[in-house]
């Protein structure tokens, strides 16, 4: 079925400490994300990059908490929502690339408020539930979720003026094998569905994504994929910043997409933590533009 697709690109790397993540839209561009899904029909729009405001570096940590960044995060994450939130209104598919994670942040404010039960996959090497509390780093691409669910600074939970964006029996999270004490706690206290390496080592990726698609299927009213690069084994993704040995391998992802995409139940994407500096031969943004090829119904026959 042919969409009606925006991009949106999120030059953001303030949520993290490595520099050059905030080149994965453009790597991704590099890669050719606009011709792969004009090829399988698709009509596609690049709305251009939002602007990412530089930390003035005069500037004092604020002494009352640890989130490194958190002003620019914060108005970044206020634009991006603004952003995403009109290319829905103009009933188009929005394709958020990233930057570090905390950009779903504003990619879920901007989303949420069009869906009365929206869905997430959250397919990542972490859980990204930490708040400035149980953060062993203050780097806020750690906390995205956490925030999405209304948990953690005020500045972070509030973006779009409400919260939360996202129920935790909606969520899903797929390929997790770091997660902090305080992100493991969460997961008990709020039920989330978390399938780490060890199920899908254990029963393989099909029962996973048909288990996630049956999970989901009936109680939400459309489902944002946040995927993080780091979810793949460094192997197959070696360009991001917090890989973490032990992946999903390029072929189970390839699988997962076209599993989403037979079920037809995405109706909005972003794909980060691309980092062309840390990358082979810009090896992360090929996989991801070939990751975004199946999500949108690319074929091998
Ligand atoms: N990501 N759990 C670690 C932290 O610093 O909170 C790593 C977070 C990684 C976040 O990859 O989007
Ligand atoms: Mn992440
Ligand atoms: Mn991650
Ligand atoms: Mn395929």
């Amino acid at each position: 079925m042919k969409k009606e697709i925006t991009i949106i690109g999120v030059p953001m790397d303030l949520g993290q400490t490595r520099r050059g993540v905030d080149m994965g839209p453009s790597a991704i561009r590099y890669a050719g994300i606009v011709e792969r899904l004009e090829d399988i029909q698709h009509e596609v729009q690049d709305f251009g990059d939002i602007h990412i405001g530089r930390p003035d570096g005069f500037q004092a940590q604020d002494p009352t908490h640890n989130l490194k960044n958190l002003k620019e995060v914060a108005e970044a994450s206020e634009k991006l929502a603004d952003a995403v939130s009109s290319v829905i209104a103009k009933e188009r598919f929005p394709l958020v690339l990233g930057g570090d994670h905390s950009i779903a942040i504003g990619s879920l404010a901007g989303i949420a408020k069009h869906y009365s039960n929206l869905g997430v996959i959250w397919y990542d090497a972490h859980g990204d539930l930490n708040t400035a509390e149980t953060s062993p780093s203050g780097n806020i691409h750690g906390m995205p979720l956490a925030a999405s669910l209304g948990i953690g600074h005020e500045s972070l939970t509030s973006i779009g003026g409400y919260m939360p964006k996202v129920k935790p029996e909606n969520i899903v999270i797929i390929g997790a094998r770091s997660l902090d004490e305080g992100e493991r706690e969460l997961i008990k206290e709020k039920g989330i569905k978390v399938y780490t390496m060890h199920e899908i080592d254990r029963v393989g990726m099909t029962a996973v994504m048909e288990e996630t698609i049956a999970y989901l299927k009936d109680k939400t009213d459309g489902v944002h994929l946040s995927l993080d690069l780091d979810g793949l084994d460094p192997m197959d993704a070696p360009g991001v910043g917090t890989p973490v040995l032990g992946g999903i391998s390029y072929r189970e992802s390839h699988l997962a997409m076209e599993m989403l995409a037979e079920s037809q139940m995405i109706t909005s994407a972003e794909f980060v933590e691309v980092n062309p500096i840390l990358d082979e031969r810009n090896k992360t943004a090929t996989v991801a533009v070939a990751l975004m090829g199946s999500l949108f119904g690319e074929k091998l026959l």
